[in-house]
C-alpha cells in the first residue's frame, strides 16, 4: 500500500496524469479495494502534498496540479465502486460558504451513492439559503456537511441550526466531517449534528446507522 501511495504521489507531484491514473487503477488490479485506494492512496497523498506545501518544499502551483490530477482520478475511481442493490434514503451534501476544499466531500458523495443513497452533491462554498432549498427540493433524509478549515466551523453550526429551525421534526439527520473535525477527533467540536465520520469508509457505516436509527 505504501508503494502504491508513493507511486501515486510521485506522479501527481510531477504532473503526470496518465501515471497517476495507472497507479490508482493498477492498485485495483492488484487486488486493493477501491475504497482503500480513495483513502489510503489518494487522500493520504493529498495530506502529504499539504505537508510539503506547508513546509515550503513545493509551490502552490504544484499543489494545485496535484489536486487537479486527483480530481480526475476520483472521477475514474467512481466508476469502479461496487454498487449496492439496496435502495437507501436521499442525501444532500455540501461544503459551507467560504470553504474551498471539496475533494473530501466529493469522495463522500461517491461512497454514499455507491452504497445505495440518492445523492445530490452541491460542491462547496454554497450560500446557506440555497442549501436549505436544496434539502427541501430533494426531500433529504440525510444532510452531510464537509468542513476543512477550523475557522469555518461556526458556519457549520449556523447551518445545522438553520436546518433544525426550518425543518423542525421532519429535518434530515445531520452528518459532518472533514479536516476540521478530524483535527479535533470530531466529538469535541459540538456543532449540533447527529454524527460525524473521519473518512469515507466510516461515513458509509455511520450513514447506515443513522438510517437505521430513523427517529429524530
Ligand atoms: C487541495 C488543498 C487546497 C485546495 C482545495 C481545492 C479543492 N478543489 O478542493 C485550495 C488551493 C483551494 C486550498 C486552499 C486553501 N488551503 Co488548503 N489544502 C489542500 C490539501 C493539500 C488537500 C485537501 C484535500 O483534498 N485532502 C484530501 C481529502 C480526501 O481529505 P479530507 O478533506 O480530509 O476528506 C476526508 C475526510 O476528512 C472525510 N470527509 C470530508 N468531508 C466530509 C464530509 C462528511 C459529511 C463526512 C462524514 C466525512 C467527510 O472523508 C474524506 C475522505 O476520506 C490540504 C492538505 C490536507 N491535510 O488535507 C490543504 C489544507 C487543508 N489547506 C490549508 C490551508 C491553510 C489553505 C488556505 C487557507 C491557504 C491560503 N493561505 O490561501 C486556503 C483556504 C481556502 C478556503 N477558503 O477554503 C491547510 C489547513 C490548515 C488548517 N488546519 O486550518 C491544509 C491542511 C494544508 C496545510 N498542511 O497547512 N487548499
Amino acid at each position: 500500500m505504501r508503494s502504491e501511495r508513493e507511486r501515486y504521489l510521485d506522479a501527481i507531484l510531477a504532473g503526470r496524469r496518465q501515471d497517476a491514473v495507472e497507479a490508482a487503477l493498477g492498485a485495483l488490479e492488484r487486488g486493493m479495494d477501491v475504497r482503500d485506494v480513495y483513502v489510503d492512496v489518494l487522500q493520504e497523498a493529498l495530506y502529504e502534498v499539504g505537508r510539503l506545501w506547508q513546509a515550503g518544499r513545493i509551490s502552490v502551483a504544484t499543489e494545485h496540479l496535484a489536486t487537479a490530477i486527483t480530481q480526475l482520478v476520483v472521477a475514474r475511481l467512481y466508476e469502479k465502486l461496487p454498487r449496492s442493490e439496496t435502495m437507501r434514503g436521499r442525501v444532500v451534501l455540501t461544503g459551507v460558504e467560504g470553504e474551498l476544499h471539496q475533494v473530501g466531500g466529493n469522495m463522500i458523495a461517491d461512497a454514499l451513492e455507491a452504497d445505495g443513497w440518492d445523492v445530490r452533491f452541491l460542491g462547496t462554498d454554497v450560500p446557506g439559503a440555497d442549501v436549505l432549498d436544496a434539502i427541501a427540493a430533494h426531500r433529504a433524509d440525510l444532510f452531510g456537511i464537509s468542513c476543512t478549515l477550523r475557522q469555518n466551523v461556526p458556519k457549520v453550526s449556523a447551518l445545522v441550526d438553520a436546518v433544525r429551525s426550518r425543518f423542525g421534526e421532519s429535518r434530515p439527520r445531520i452528518l459532518v466531517g472533514g479536516g476540521a473535525f478530524r483535527a479535533s477527533g470530531g466529538g469535541s467540536l459540538d456543532v449540533g449534528a447527529d454524527a460525524w465520520a473521519p473518512d469515507m469508509r466510516e461515513a458509509i457505516v455511520v450513514a447506515r446507522s443513522l438510517e437505521a436509527d430513523g427517529g429524530r
